[in-house]
């Protein structure tokens, strides 16, 4: 969200200039400049004579957490749709079966035009199983569907930032990292835990625990100081901690869940014996 409440900022500053500056031509004052220029357009799709186009800073649809920005274009007017009630749901077509995955509600950003909310795949799609995104929008009391197959690919580093478990209370649940730009120091870490109630229906699961236990496998399966546990933040509804990185290179990050009452549903302790938690996620940088 910086990125864009940034360019919304440098956007109404160079309105502002260009509105009081002594240039008397008309004609340079830009009516419909793309508030989305420096996203990527992952996706861009016809019905309804409209048009939705998908955005993101990622270079695609990714398993894991993705947070996605989009605009509806009428196109009989060429003008984008403000302020219309839109909501979403991501659906995977599997050879078997039919499932979500966890993704908020869509929120309007401050430009009435441009629409947000994110996903977590959970799932790549493959030659015979396929993700789907229908978006569903009510402009001036008239409701639209627009569906559109879409390719989530599995990361392109290849690491793990979301886990789908089976916990040891019989609940599915999925544990998603949340973007972050390693650095060698003590990084700000987040997650976000879902129970899955059924294929459809993945609420936030709230006060919980996440430990983490970051270590080097290729040397020596090294730890790091000062590294501080994942705990529930009702602002931002994710799980926030701080990620000790001494040196760059591969992190296996070693989790356990824990739930209110102090038990661990998932995840175990690294010792001499054992040397990585069957629930973990991967950086490296
Ligand atoms: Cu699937």
């Amino acid at each position: 969200m910086k990125t864009i409440k940034y360019f919304f900022v440098a956007l109404m500053l160079s309105m502002a200039f260009s509105s009081c500056s002594d240039n008397n031509n008309d004609d340079s004052i830009i009516i419909s400049e793309n508030p989305l220029e420096d996203f990527n357009m992952l996706t861009s799709f016809k019905a309804n004579n409209h048009s939705v186009e998908i955005y993101s800073e990622q270079q695609q649809f990714s398993v894991g957490y993705n947070e996605l920005f989009f605009r509806i274009k009428d196109d009989v007017s060429d003008s984008y749709i403000t302020n219309a009630d839109v909501s979403w749901k991501p659906i995977m077509h599997m050879t078997s079966m039919m499932h979500s995955c966890p993704n908020s509600a869509v929120s309007k950003t401050k430009d009435g035009s441009v629409y947000t909310g994110y996903t977590v795949f959970q799932m790549p799609g493959n030659a015979d199983e396929y993700w789907e995104l229908t978006i569903e929008y009510t402009v001036e009391g008239q409701t639209y569907n627009a569906t559109e197959r879409i390719e989530v690919n599995a990361p392109a580093d290849g690491k793990k930032t979301v886990n789908v478990f089976m916990g040891s209370d019989d609940t599915r649940y999925v544990l998603a990292m949340m973007p972050m730009t390693p650095e060698v120091a003590v990084n700000d870490f987040s997650a976000m835990l879902f129970k899955m109630e059924n294929m459809m229906s993945f609420p936030a699961v709230e006060n919980y625990k996440v430990h983490i236990d970051p270590r080097m496998p290729g040397m020596g399966n090294h730890s790091s100081p000062n590294n501080e546990d994942l705990t529930f933040d009702t602002s931002s509804n994710t799980y926030m901690g701080k990620l000790s990185l001494t040196m760059t290179g591969y992190w296996k990050i070693n989790l356990k869940v824990e739930n209110e009452t102090e038990e661990i549903l998932k995840g175990e302790d690294i010792t001499e014996e054992n040397e990585s938690s069957s629930l973990f996620f991967e950086i490296e940088f």
